[in-house]
């Protein structure tokens, strides 16, 4: 792909839109276009259009999105299907009304069915009942799956979606009611270390097992994927391992330098039991990962601290 190619990333302040940008950056592109919420309303139809019509970008990668850790998805269930099925709808269906060459639009392995055989493969989508407490969500999900399938079948169009495991990094949120288990362990390690507090709470029975991928590898993932000669179709992306949540707390606990005991919120939501990611797709175009999730924890408690400093 051409460096000077135009490149819209919508949902370039968030965790993964932001890592997004600074790979493709690191690989030498240049020409992007970001719009902040208050500029553009993603979930405004003719917003989006006006936008698309205005600037004609050639490539777009779709990382907008409502995301939220198992609660947040559990309480707002009417907000995390609205935003996410609108914003892709308009976004998908702009790119191709307007010409976009190549889109990459990013999920979530979440829609996946709850209880099926592991490691997960592609081809499970839609063979069984979903997760309850992120349902809505990975309703949305699967829409923007089919839609990028549906405007492939139907036009030719080169929408390709990207399905990742549970991510991880710079740019997280700590919002301790509404973030994601990893973020969530790192910050009340620290505060507990900080504290002098003995016990640290986590949710539910630390029983369910996750697989964490460091953003900054699902970025590489995706340029890669951009890159390749693929024109459609759905991939998954992780490490290809996982680990139940009490022994994730204890590694974040040797991390962040805190040793108090563990207690169980037992009325706390567990969630999916486990959804380990099938890579092989993604193998046989000659992707892995490369960060160990160590090395990815340590990196991330660093720009927790960093963001500390910045607002104190
Ligand atoms: O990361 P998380 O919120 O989301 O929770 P999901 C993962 C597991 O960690 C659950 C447990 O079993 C939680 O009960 N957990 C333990 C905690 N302590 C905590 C804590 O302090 N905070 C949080 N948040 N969890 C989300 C989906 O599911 O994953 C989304 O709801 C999306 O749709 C995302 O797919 C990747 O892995 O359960």
């Amino acid at each position: 792909m051409d460096k000077s190619t135009k490149i819209y990333i919508a949902g370039h302040a968030g965790m993964a839109g932001s890592a997004i940008q600074r790979r493709l950056a690191a690989a030498g592109f240049t020409n992007f276009i970001t719009r902040t919420r208050a500029e553009l309303d993603l979930t405004n139809q003719a917003a989006v259009d006006e936008f698309f019509a205005a600037e004609t970008p050639e490539v777009v990668y779709l990382a907008a999105g409502k995301v939220g850790g198992i609660k947040a998805n559990n309480n707002f269930r009417a907000e995390f299907i609205y935003e996410n099925l609108m914003i892709e709808a308009n976004v998908i269906h702009s790119a191709w009304k307007h010409g976009v060459q190549r889109l990459l639009f990013l999920g979530s392995s979440c829609i996946y069915p709850r209880d099926c055989a592991q490691p997960i493969r592609e081809d499970y989508l839609l063979s069984g009942p979903l997760e309850q407490t992120n349902e809505p969500y990975a309703v949305a999900k699967i829409l923007g799956v089919k839609l990028c399938e549906s405007y492939y079948r139907q036009y030719g169009a080169q929408f390709i979606s990207v399905m990742p495991s549970n991510l991880y990094g710079p740019n997280d949120s700590y919002d301790l009611e509404n973030c994601h288990v990893l973020p969530a362990l790192i910050r009340k390690a620290h505060e507990a270390k900080v504290g002098g507090t003995p016990e640290l709470i986590v949710w539910g029975s630390g029983n369910p097992r996750r697989e964490f991928l460091y953003v900054e590898d699902m970025a590489d993932a995706c340029v890669h994927l951009m890159d390749s000669d693929i024109d459609h179709g759905l991939y998954n992306v992780g490490m290809g391992d996982d680990l139940p949540i009490r022994e994730l707390a204890e590694l974040v606990m040797d991390v962040v330098g805190y040793d108090g005991k563990i207690v169980y919120e037992q009325n706390q939501p567990d969630g999916t039991p486990r959804k380990l990611l099938n890579i092989d797709r993604l193998k046989s175009l000659g992707w892995l990962a490369k960060t160990q999730l160590r090395d990815g924890i340590v990196l991330t408690y660093q720009d927790f601290l960093s963001r500390l400093d910045r607002h104190s």
